[in-house]
């Protein structure tokens, strides 16, 4: 890996969410890490698990971009609906919405559901590491809350969904938060 410290003090995070991005840029903010925004919108493949999905995405951004890129692959994972949305929540929530998701819900009796996140890092003409983070919650029985997005008003955590608890909170425990704790820590031993 590259023995130059410089080259994790600014990163270029890929993504056409500014949800994300705002999240991300706090959460590394705290450790001294500038987040950059690029909003290259690269295809991503299809797979069943978010590992390899961002890991791809991040070496076709590195490899374009020719710098080193950061890029995170999310999806809410409903226990009773067998894991869907998991890596198809993008599609979901364009095309079905907070309100479809209910409904599919309306006469489950178990709630759970934890969201997931994988941030790959990848530098152009070497192989993306990745790490995973995932917090557990439940679904709420309606949206509550303005705060966060996607499906932050539908995820209950203890009591108060993520749109309630708001970013400065979520951040503090989210699936991001620790996917991100676990890329700071391999950085330090970079
Ligand atoms: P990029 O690929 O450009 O980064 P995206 O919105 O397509 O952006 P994902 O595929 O990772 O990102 O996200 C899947 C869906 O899950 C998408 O609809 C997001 O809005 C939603 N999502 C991701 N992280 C979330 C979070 O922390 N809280 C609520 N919804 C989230």
């Amino acid at each position: 890996m590259a023995s130059d410290k410089s080259v994790y003090e600014k990163i270029v995070f890929v993504t056409g969410n500014p949800g994300k991005f705002t999240e991300i840029q706090e959460i590394l903010a705290a450790v001294s890490i500038t987040a950059i925004q690029n909003k290259g919108d690269y295809p991503e493949i299809q797979a069943d698990d978010l590992e390899p999905i961002a890991a791809a995405s991040a070496k076709a951004a590195a490899e374009d971009l020719q710098i080193p890129v950061l890029v995170d692959d999310s999806g809410i994972f409903i226990r009773a609906l067998n894991g869907f949305p998991g890596p198809y929540s993008r599609f979901v929530e364009d095309h079905l919405g907070n309100p479809r998701v209910l409904k599919l819900m309306e006469n489950e009796t178990d709630r759970s559901a934890c969201f997931k996140t994988v941030v790959a890092f990848c530098e152009p003409g070497r192989s993306p590491v990745t790490f995973t983070g995932t917090v557990e919650g439940k679904i709420a029985f309606e949206e509550r809350g303005n705060g966060g997005f996607g499906f932050d008003p539908i995820f209950d955590y203890n009591g108060k969904t993520f749109g309630e608890l708001g970013s400065e909170f979520k951040n503090t425990i989210s699936h991001r938060r620790r996917a991100l704790d676990k890329f700071i820590e391999w950085v330090k031993k970079q």
